[in-house]
């Protein structure tokens, strides 16, 4: 499945999985990008009825595609039966994937919750969470769940910044300060999640895809060929909008 894989200490191999072709027999593939699911199974079946999901399409979800809402088991199932769909893997998903194998991390409320509604299909979730790579490399695009820490190779990223990374600092979970997305320079534009925002946020390089759908704000989706996004609203708010910061998980790098 994945053609680099590095060791990350003992915790975590930094998977990066190429995607598939985007032409298959002459037909322009669409490459839909979605933002932070959490749960909301709802807010994606109405996404991906307005992207008018065709048999060559393919989906790409930028992690996080479970707690907080309440479907997550219906949002796992969908990403596990449908060939078309892939996901990287968010920080929520990481905490639960750590905790399902044993691992003793400490969970929020809202994983705990998550963890218990996984308990029915336990192993199929935890196989699949497993699965979930930390990169899609789609050629001209990557795509990481908060991003990644700027002049450092791929294959020397940390774990915990391509899932928490927010700003340059000692601790790059902040919100304030600079964004790791604005000293970002490419080449590849970067498809991310995790950092909530009413519209996209958009830099040279980079395009964040979290409107906050669990917050009753918006799920969208950014479809690569046509540089398009589309997005729709939640159906109802699932979560308060907490700003209060959460201690960081740090790894020790790959070198
Ligand atoms: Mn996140």
């Amino acid at each position: 499945m994945s053609d680099r894989k590095q060791s990350l200490g003992s915790i975590d191999p930094v998977t990066i999985v190429p995607g598939t072709d985007t032409q298959r027999h002459g037909i322009m593939i669409r490459t839909i990008v979605i933002g932070d699911i959490h749960g909301c199974f709802d807010e994606l079946t109405d996404l991906l009825e307005l992207a008018n999901l065709q048999s060559h399409d393919r989906v790409v979800a930028v992690g996080d595609l479970i707690t907080k809402g309440p479907k997550n088991r219906e949002v796992l199932e969908r990403f596990i039966e449908d060939g078309r769909f892939s996901s990287v893997i968010g920080n929520h998903d990481r905490k639960l994937r750590q905790r399902m194998r044993g691992e003793p991390v400490r969970l929020t409320n809202e994983q705990q919750k998550t963890l218990e509604e996984l308990e029915a299909g336990r192993d199929r979730y935890l196989n699949y969470l497993r699965s979930l790579p930390y990169v899609i490399d789609l050629d001209s695009h990557l795509v990481v769940h908060a991003g990644v820490r700027p002049g450092v190779p791929l294959d020397e990223q940390m774990a915990s910044d391509l899932t928490e990374i927010r700003t340059m600092g000692a601790d790059p979970t902040r919100r304030k300060g600079v964004a790791w997305y604005d000293v970002y320079r490419g080449p590849k534009t970067i498809l991310f999640g995790h950092w909530p925002k009413k519209k996209p946020r958009r830099a040279e390089h980079a395009i964040g895809l979290d409107t906050g759908c669990v917050y009753g704000r918006r799920l969208t989706a950014y479809i690569i060929e046509a540089d398009e996004f589309i997005s729709v609203p939640a159906r109802m708010p699932y979560q308060d909008m907490k700003l209060k910061p959460k201690p960081a998980l740090r790894d020790s790098p790959l070198t």
